[in-house]
């Protein structure tokens, strides 16, 4: 029995696809950019078009509600993030808002009155790609960052959050902090973005936990000078340095098991002319584990590896942009998800989640749960990303199906 409308599904990513910075190299769409700001005015349209109340918060995060008949009773949200990493792939976050749209266009079309609110959330920053800062959105709504925090983090341009909502015709001094009392759950759709269920030929996974994760970015500070008159043995050469140390970080991780990962995604050099000795580099450190134990350990080795480097008029420095826990989900709504998949025979696998999710913030205020659809070649973060409208169906039938029993009143 199928609910899910392909058609109404297959247009929302045709038009979420044309709002990129970068057309003829994947999907590049940062937060408060010209792009943001088309694709959420075709999810605010959506949303009144599916009969849902429309705001966004001091963040830019979209919610659309359709009330329920219980007086001020916590809502269920359906969503997920519709920024990108630069020259990504269509789905990922979009698939999860894209399936959110069309469970509140089935709750339309068939009428349902819930009794808790069903809300439709879009949210800002979950890549961090402009501003730095993973997980933005969710964190902010949650009350994990500080409001004084969003004057001061800024883009590569120095553009602080407060400084782009404003030149995107955003309201910052909404309020952006979300009661926890007003959530009942929230449920999230992602591609899963590894091979498993393709290769598996299964449709769903259920999330059962999501890796512990931290990100770090690197300053390594030398003097600049000329790259003809300056003898190789009175440098500072800040890129020789880094470059050793990055080689370097793929050891500290060879003896953590737990799907423990490290990766530098992100390195620039200053001032990056041809002939002259970098002074200053800097890049990231993306570190992930299913055990947090395995982080500390690494995190502890990398700041040692760092520090020893300091030496011969180098001096290196650490910043910690984000810092999560590796996290359960509510096995209230993984049951639910379960529940779901049997009663549309739909084939599903519990699974752990390598990439992080706002699921993994909203775990810690409501109940949470994350279903993954399979990613062809098990790509993404590359315009190469691509799930299978069959897939994308199946899971919103899940949500819906879900979110339909969690938004009824409770027996008894
Ligand atoms: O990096 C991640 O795991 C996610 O794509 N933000
Ligand atoms: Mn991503
Ligand atoms: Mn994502």
């Amino acid at each position: 029995m199928e609910l899910a409308n392909k058609e109404r599904i297959k247009h929302h990513f045709k038009t979420f696809s044309k709002f990129t910075a970068t057309p003829n190299e994947g999907m590049t769409r940062y937060s408060y950019s010209p792009e943001d700001v088309k694709t959420r005015t075709y999810i605010k349209e959506k949303m009144e078009q599916y009969g849902l109340t429309v705001r966004e918060d001091g963040l830019g995060n979209i919610f659309g509600k359709l009330e329920g008949t219980i007086e001020n009773a916590p809502s269920v949200l359906v969503g997920s993030h519709f920024d990108s990493v630069p020259h990504g792939g269509n789905f990922d976050g979009p698939a999860g808002v894209i399936a959110g749209l069309e469970v509140a266009a089935l709750f339309q079309e068939q009428q349902i009155k819930p009794a808790y609110p069903l809300e439709v959330i879009a949210m800002i920053e979950e890549e961090g790609s402009r501003f730095g800062e993973g997980l933005m959105g969710s964190r902010g709504m949650n009350g994990l960052i500080d409001e004084e925090d969003f004057h001061t983090i800024r883009d590569k341009d120095g553009i602080s959050v407060t400084e782009a909502m404003q030149q995107a015709g955003l309201d910052p001094t909404l309020p952006k902090h979300r009661e926890q009392k007003t959530m009942k759950a929230f449920l999230e759709l992602h591609i899963e973005q590894g091979p498993i269920l393709e290769e598996e030929n299964i449709s769903i996974g259920v999330v059962d936990t999501i890796v512990g994760l931290t990100q770090l970015e690197v300053t390594v500070e030398g003097k600049a000078g000329h790259a003809g008159t300056t003898p190789m043995d009175r440098r500072s050469d800040a890129l020789i340095t880094a470059s050793s140390l990055v080689s370097e970080l793929p050891n500290l991780v060879q003896d953590e098991s737990n799907g423990t990962v490290i990766t530098t995604g992100k390195f620039a050099v200053y001032p990056n002319g041809a002939n002259v000795i970098p002074q200053k580099v800097v890049f990231t450190i993306d570190l992930r584990s299913g055990e947090e134990a395995s982080i500390r350990r690494v995190m502890q080795k990398a700041k040692t590896l760092i520090a020893s480097h300091q030496k011969n008029g180098i001096h290196t420095s650490i910043h910690q942009h984000l810092y999560m826990q590796p996290k359960e989900l509510s096995k209230e709504v993984r049951s639910s998800f379960k529940e779901s998949t049997e009663k549309l025979g739909i084939s599903y696998i519990p699974m752990q989640s390598g990439a992080g999710h706002d699921a993994m913030i909203f775990s810690d205020f409501t109940e949470a749960g994350l279903i993954f659809i399979p990613s062809k070649d098990g790509l993404s973060h590359c315009p190469e990303e691509w799930s299978d409208l069959e897939h994308l169906a199946q899971g919103v039938d899940i949500l819906f199906e879900t979110a339909k029993k969690l938004t009824e009143a409770e027996i008894g």
